[in-house]
């Protein structure tokens, strides 16, 4: 039987490393393009370069733009989070009935946008702590290994395909309870990413803010608990703690974005976890404070706060 083709929207970072490995296992892949303007670029390039340990290998994967007329069974949405439900809106049309749509965003808020656009399609959330960047246009590094945990809120079982990324060497775990895996990287990027912009520093500077964060975990964790995500909120002190110790000399994700003067997340982050406590009455000062203090911090680099 013919393998289904993987349409992979947005060839950023995580969409070139997972078109890329999907690509070397000879399985279909088509890059989607924002416009001619980019795919004019990329059919320019000899295709999409992945690097790993010093090697670097090209994929002449076939791409085309948002606008094309193929139809799509299997979408891996690959954008920011703030771009995701916009690109699907932009496909939706050549979702076939029974379409897989993979949703790779950060934190949360995201997810639920899509599927209520693409009712019919089969959602599968996807939460990754795999890292990537681009070096330069179409040619990506990948720079942590990791895993992606994915799972879908409506069905239990897992979809057959999941073969498929063990034939591409896509490290990945089947859950019942994706809510809770992308709950807990949401309150753990919400204890490190903002302070780490905040205070100026790696992840490891935030060892001199032990206190804040401390307490900052203490109403997270609450927050969890009022919310319904209680094993979110399990051990997570010590967890921010380690994942403070075992990154001590990078730089956040959202510290680079904002030293790039690149758009952060926030509002699937800290935002997110805002809008959840207000909806449940439950008090969340130090999160909101917070909040309020990076919307600060951003709006005076001109940046967007949404
Ligand atoms: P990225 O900015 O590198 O890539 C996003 C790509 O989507 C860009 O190439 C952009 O041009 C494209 N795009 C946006 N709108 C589009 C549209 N309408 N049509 C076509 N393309 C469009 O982002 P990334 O780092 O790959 O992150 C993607 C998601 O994965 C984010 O939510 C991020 O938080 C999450 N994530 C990233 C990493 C990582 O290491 N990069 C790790 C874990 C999770
Ligand atoms: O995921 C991260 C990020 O920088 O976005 C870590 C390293 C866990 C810090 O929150």
């Amino acid at each position: 039987m013919n393998s289904v083709c993987w349409h992979v929207l947005g060839a950023g970072s995580l969409g070139s490393l997972w078109a890329t490995r999907l690509a070397r296992a000879g399985l279909p892949v088509r890059l989607i393009l924002r416009d001619k303007a980019r795919l004019t670029a990329y059919n320019a390039q000899a295709g999409l370069a992945f690097n790993e340990k010093g090697q670097r290998q090209t994929f002449a994967i076939p791409a085309q733009t948002l606008s094309a007329d193929e139809p799509i069974q299997r979408l891996l949405v690959a954008c920011k989070a703030y771009d995701a439900e916009r690109a699907v809106a932009a496909v939706a049309h050549r979702l076939t009935a029974t379409a897989d749509v993979l949703l790779l965003q950060n934190g949360l808020g995201s997810q639920d946008a899509v599927a209520a656009r693409i009712p019919e399609a089969r959602c599968i959330f996807v939460s990754s702590t795999e890292g990537a960047y681009r070096d330069e246009d179409w040619s990506v590094m990948f720079a942590g290994q990791g895993s992606n945990w994915l799972g879908d809120t409506q069905h239990d079982a897992a979809p057959a395909w999941l073969d498929e990324l063990k034939q591409a060497g896509i490290p990945h775990q089947w859950t019942a309870d994706i809510a809770e895996r992308l709950w807990r990287k949401l309150a753990l990027n919400c204890a490190i990413n903002p302070l780490t912009v905040l205070h100026q520093c790696r992840n490891g500077g935030l060892q001199a803010h032990a206190e804040q964060v401390t307490a900052l975990c203490a109403e997270l964790a609450h927050v969890l608990q009022r919310c319904g995500q209680s094993g979110a909120a399990e051990g997570l002190l010590d967890q921010v703690q380690q994942v403070i110790a075992a990154t001590a000399g990078n730089y956040s994700s959202m510290y680079q974005d904002v030293a790039q003067g690149r758009r952060t997340e926030i509002r699937y982050l800290l935002g997110h976890v805002c809008a959840t406590a207000a909806a449940i009455d439950c008090a969340a000062p130090k999160l909101n404070q917070l909040r309020l203090r990076l919307i600060e911090h951003l709006n005076a680099r001109g940046l967007p706060s949404d």
